[in-house]
């Protein structure tokens, strides 16, 4: 194994066609419509801190629960966690590893890739109680596709709950196969429901500005279409687009300066972390710092620079899974700096964003593959591990 740092691609001023740090949002080359960017302007993203950080960490692991296959989980406002299991059951969870059940979930299309997805909640949860979920749906016969939907939750004395008026908001295109669904969420600072959509392992349709596959989408909370969305005027799923050209999506989350990062599954190798510009076309599958599994080899990022080369990239693969950025008191020199889940490196990835540019400061060799990753109140790191028996564990430092 290399250092850590030989596997990041430093990708400054070649990354940004044109003039970085000027344009709010990048203005990438593709007829992009002039509405204004709702995101704040590169030169603020990442907290503007430098990169000049060796310092190194250690923790404490406390397990917590165990649970079957976890893949996604939220805090609510009690301390207390939702939890999904990718079989299709939804837990409420205390920090004392108390592990109930939530009913009234929707029927997943379990296997492979697929089954129970993301849990996030909606940003006045206290007052209106609403959760987002997603999860493989079935579709017709033979084909299956990530959903979205919301409900209110009802718990009860003890602790256990259920969802009540679940109701679909949003349906990826059906596809045949169980891979690449993405479908992690967000709520972004503008109240409005992002969304990580895979391109289902069809590889083109992330091309296709009429398809929600191989995108990162953007939503009111009802599950419409903004009108400031940049390619809103063609109507359809081409209205729900915000980002184009992604490959698997498995973390997406907002930086203090309001800024949107998400990291993909590269192919083989070559796995990104990308800011997300309005409009813009990351590149998948005309370019890639991967090449396909059977071998097959695909032009670098650099050899396409109409297309948005990511911030930082990794080979070998990470497989990022999960993804948090950090804020709280615990561990003050990761303020501001992304963690990263790894699952076939069986690690937490430390990466700093600094305007449009990123780089792995630390990296955490955990054993097992980890799925997912949030903050605790208090400021510590819970993550979870990927897989049957996979723990939920309270990391803080030692
Ligand atoms: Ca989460
Ligand atoms: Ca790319």
């Amino acid at each position: 194994m290399s250092s850590p740092f030989a596997r990041i691609a430093l990708f400054t001023a070649l990354a940004v066609v044109g003039t970085p740090g000027i344009a709010c949002g990048g203005e990438p080359a593709d007829p992009i419509p002039s509405a204004q960017a709702s995101l704040p302007s590169a030169t603020s993203c990442g907290g503007g801190r430098s990169f000049d950080d060796s310092s190194t960490h250690t923790f404490d692991e406390t397990p917590i629960a165990t649970l079957d296959e976890p893949w996604a989980m939220t805090f609510l406002p009690d301390g207390t966690l939702l939890v999904t299991e990718k079989g299709g059951d939804l837990h409420h969870v205390t920090t004392d590893g108390e592990v109930l059940d939530v009913s009234g979930v929707p029927e997943v299309a379990y296997g492979g890739q697929g089954g129970f997805g993301d849990v996030v909640l909606h940003p006045d949860f206290e007052s209106n109680r609403l959760v987002y979920l997603s999860w493989a749906a079935p579709g017709s016969v033979g084909t299956r596709g990530a959903a979205v939907g919301r409900a209110r939750l009802d718990l009860g004395p003890d602790g256990s709950g259920a969802l009540v008026d679940l109701e679909v908001i949003w349906r990826q295109a059906e596809a045949r196969g169980s891979g690449h669904y993405g479908h992690r969420l967000a709520f972004g600072p503008d109240g409005l429901l992002w969304i990580s959509s895979g391109d289902r392992r069809k590889r083109d349709p992330a091309q296709d500005p009429d398809s929600n596959l191989g995108k990162i989408l953007r939503l009111r909370d009802d599950g419409g279409v903004p009108d400031d969305n940049p390619f809103s005027a063609r109507g359809g799923a081409g209205a729900e687009i915000w980002s184009l050209g992604h490959r698997n999506p498995l973390g997406i989350a907002f930086d203090p300066a309001g800024c949107l990062w998400a990291h993909e599954m590269g192919p083989a190798h070559g796995d990104e972390l990308n800011r997300i510009r309005r409009g813009a076309n990351y590149g998948w599958p005309e370019v890639s710092n991967g090449d396909h599994y059977n071998g097959d080899l695909i032009p670098d990022h650099d050899t396409r620079p109409d297309l948005q080369a990511p911030a930082a990239w990794w080979v070998p693969a990470i497989s990022p899974a999960g993804f948090v950025i950090y804020d709280g008191a615990l561990f003050p020199s990761w303020r501001g700096d992304g963690l990263i889940g790894g699952l076939s490196s069986r690690t937490i990835v430390r990466v700093r964003m600094v305007g449009d540019d990123a780089r792995e400061l630390e990296r955490f060799e955990m054993g097992r593959r980890i799925r997912e990753l949030e903050q605790g109140p208090d400021g510590s790191l819970y993550i979870l591990e990927d897989g049957a028996g996979g723990r939920l564990v309270r990391l803080r430092p030692r």
